[in-house]
């Protein structure tokens, strides 16, 4: 069961270093995470699904003196081009921060101040040396880098920063994270990842600095504006800023603590140790969850921007459609594990699972409404005629709803897809096309083909969330008067809400085949 946060169903995505445009291992978590928030708006919940932009630190500083910009120009123009991806692939946020934002910096100080001021002495000013790795924002350790004192995750040499910073006591916080997530395994997901934070913990914590004075494109310290703010301090906090915290109290207590918050796995030490101690110091519910995925990978490694593998995710929607798109990367590969992605894979799954499997569905029962029934649904009066498509749908459903739930999109799926494959034989075991030559048996006929539409139409809302735009197609040529935002869960595993003498149409092809040779 996924965690609920307070009275809203809460999920974040990472903000996104706009340093550069998108590429497809950051449109990975939008998806995922947009079809999680789209599941939980089906059931009937309040839903706050939230994004957005990771604007300051030094690598943002840096690429915009690359660019001959100052960081807040560079940021102006890029954050658009992530907006645009986001709109293209249907992600439905409700609602996008910046870490420039007013709203954001007040929110940061505010933080700051509580753990500053709580008593304990969290916060303390101290020197240090270390390895700082500047396209993570993260200092290491010589022992967690590779060979030339390179990062494990960018491949890229690391520096070496001294400074005199502000320190974040972490070490203090050890005993109480474990008490966390021995109380809460739940905290961190999957299991694999819990465990690694675990051990990470009982390694032994070491405190961080939360400042920076060698670059100043970031959020002044209340008490010392020399400093500015930490990178990741800053961005963590958005997750509270979006929330309310600060300035809607109401809003805050309905929406915190955040039920999840959607990562990839490089950046789960900052989500699952940094953030719960950071809170606890300010005096704040830790998150309900922290859900890290995989790699999306290329060659073995991390698609990445810095080993130029990194492709644009309007490549891969141009060719394939923004459905297709979706469909693909949360089924073809395990979600939590890591997974490499091919054209050929892509092509495959498109022709057999959309065009073949969903989409040939969908034209076969349109054309024949059409044929035989001037595409008005007929009355489904042959008794059986239905078979256990009633049965398997409402299993499918309670099936899809679990794995949504659990947060295993993949295995949600994959109820769906057994549905369009039990419809399929369906077809072929009553083979309505044989049956349209004999006249005595129109009403078998007939009954046959509005169970068929009654699938389509659980089929779409299922699909709704996952391919929000080829659901709204397939729903407007089944006819049905209620509009498909208004559909719930429960209507996908209901049977027989079609009202015969709708008008169904035999629109365009839902998922056009894609040429190998192209
Ligand atoms: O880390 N496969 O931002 P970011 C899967 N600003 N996921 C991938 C990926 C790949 N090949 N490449 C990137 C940051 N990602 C911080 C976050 S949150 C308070 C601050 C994912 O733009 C990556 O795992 O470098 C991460 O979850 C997200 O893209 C943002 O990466």
């Amino acid at each position: 069961m996924a965690p609920m946060g307070r009275d809203v169903f809460y999920i974040t995505t990472p903000i996104y270093y706009p340093n550069d445009v998108p590429h497809v291992g950051h449109a990975y978590d939008a998806v995922a995470a947009d079809v999680i928030a789209r599941h939980h708006r089906l059931r009937g919940e309040e839903v706050f699904h939230l994004t957005g932009t990771d604007e300051h630190g030094l690598k943002l500083q840096r690429a915009a003196e690359a660019a001959g910009m100052d960081p807040q120009r560079w940021v102006d123009e890029m954050e658009p081009r992530w907006r645009e991806v986001w709109a293209r692939l249907d992600i439905g946020y409700d609602d996008y921060i910046r870490t420039t934002e007013p709203r954001h910096q007040d929110v940061v100080v505010k933080v700051l101040d509580q753990v500053h001021e709580n008593g304990r002495d969290d916060i303390y000013l101290d020197s240090y040396e270390g390895l700082y790795c500047v396209s993570c924002e993260l200092y290491y350790v010589e022992g967690d880098l590779l060979e030339g004192q390179v990062c494990p995750i960018h491949e890229r040499p690391v520096e070496l920063m001294k400074e005199q910073n502000y320190f974040f006591r972490l070490s203090a916080y050890a005993d109480r994270l474990l008490e966390h997530y021995e109380r809460t395994p739940s905290a961190v997901e999957p299991d694999i990842r819990r465990n690694e934070v675990l051990s990470l913990i009982r390694g032994g914590l070491r405190d961080f600095s939360i400042s920076r004075t060698n670059f100043d494109w970031g959020i002044p310290l209340p008490w010392d504006p020399d400093h500015v703010t930490y990178v990741w301090f800053d961005a963590l906090t958005n997750y509270l800023t979006a929330a309310g915290f600060g300035a809607d109290e109401k809003t805050f207590a309905r929406r915190w603590p955040a039920s999840i918050h959607m990562i990839g796995k490089d950046i789960l030490r900052q989500h699952a140790i940094y953030w719960p101690a950071m809170l606890m110091a300010a005096g704040i519910e830790p998150p309900a969850q922290v859900w890290a995925h995989g790699f999306l990978t290329v060659g073995g490694k991390k698609m990445s921007k810095t080993n130029a593998t990194g492709i644009h995710p309007f490549e891969l929607i141009d060719r394939f459609g923004v459905d297709s798109y979706r469909w693909y990367f949360l089924r073809e590969i395990q979600f939590g594990q890591d997974g490499s992605f091919s054209l050929e894979s892509m092509v495959d799954r498109h022709n057999a699972e959309l065009s073949n499997g969903i989409g040939n569905l969908a034209s076969r029962v349109l054309a024949m409404l059409r044929s035989y029934f001037d595409g008005v649904l007929p009355e489904p009066t042959f008794p059986g005629a239905e078979s256990d498509l009633p049965e398997v749908i409402a299993t499918a459903v309670r099936r899809y709803d679990e794995e949504m739930l659990a947060v295993r999109p993949t295995a949600a799926l994959a109820a769906v897809y057994d549905v369009v494959v039990r419809a399929n034989r369906y077809m072929v075991e009553r083979s309505p096309w044989t049956l349209a030559k004999d006249p005595a048996r129109r009403d078998e006929l007939g009954s046959i083909l509005y169970a068929s539409a009654e699938t389509l139409r659980s089929l779409a809302i299922l699909l709704s969330s996952i391919m929000p735009s080829a659901a709204g197609r397939m729903w407007e040529q089944l006819g049905i008067e209620e509009t498909l935002e208004a559909q719930r869960l429960d209507h996908a595993a209901a049977w027989g809400r079609m009202s015969p003498g709708a008008r169904t149409t035999k629109g365009e092809s839902l998922f056009p085949r894609v040429d190998t040779a192209e």
